[in-house]
């Protein structure tokens, strides 16, 4: 008796290290969570994690060399949003770097397309509004954003779409925006102070302090986006 081998699908899930007012970002730690979810809960995908650099240009370098190498089925890029409340789910991703801070690299830009003559924008082609569905209906804190900002992440989520479409890869792809987290159990992290950055997708509030979403929480959602966007197959 012969049997056909069902060919794993792959996801490719990037996340970001420090950057100017966020020494310790957030993602790192929210991606290893969600391929730890992901390998117990869909077993039959292989979730591969990569960090992208916080800049401009390298990331685009860098997002270019992970999609070639992994070939994935789906790409969910994250980002932290200082500031927001809910985990964001992208709508749209616009032609646009512009920002108060610099990348990681000294670069700062002010309303320059990311690609000349470039399409304004691109819509995300995760399963946004099921998504988003499924996960309110759970009770989970999740808003549809229309607005990714227009630094780093804005830049990725743009270009996560325009170089699968010119590498061939028809693949669904998107960006996911969280709040600053907690660990599990704890009421505030204690002694890493983030800064919001409107042009990041932050909320500048008056209060002292961000608002947390417990890490395991946030880590469900992921992974629960990720687990809409590639069904299992019958
Ligand atoms: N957030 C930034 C860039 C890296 C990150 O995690 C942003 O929202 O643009």
């Amino acid at each position: 008796m012969s049997t056909t081998p069902t060919q794993a699908r792959t996801l490719l899930l990037t996340f970001f290290g420090p950057f100017p007012g966020v020494p310790v970002n957030p993602t790192v730690a929210l991606a290893e969570g969600a391929v730890r979810a992901l390998n117990t809960a869909r077993p039959d995908l292989r979730v591969v994690a990569r960090e992208l650099p916080v800049s401009y240009d390298g990331s685009s370098t860098a997002l270019r060399a992970a999609l070639q190498e992994v070939q994935p089925d789906a790409l969910i890029s994250l980002g932290v949003a200082v500031g927001r409340d809910v985990v964001s789910l992208e709508q749209v991703a616009i032609n646009l770097d512009s920002a108060g801070i610099e990348d990681n690299d000294g670069d700062r830009r002010c309303d320059e397309p990311i690609v000349p003559d470039g399409r304004e924008a691109y819509f995300s082609s995760l399963p946004v509004r099921a998504s988003y569905e499924r996960l309110r209906a759970a009770g989970e804190p999740v808003e549809i954003s229309y607005t990714a900002g227009t630094y780093v992440c804005n830049h990725v989520f743009y270009e996560g779409q325009r170089i699968s479409r010119e590498l061939g890869l028809s693949i669904p792809a998107g960006f996911v925006h969280v709040p600053a987290t907690r660990a599990d159990g704890e009421e505030t992290t204690e002694g890493v102070e983030l800064t919001a950055h409107r042009d990041a997708g932050g909320v500048v509030r008056d209060e002292q302090g961000v608002p947390q979403l417990p890490e395991s929480t946030v880590v469900r959602i992921i992974a629960e986006v990720a687990s809409g966007t590639l069904p299992v197959l019958d």
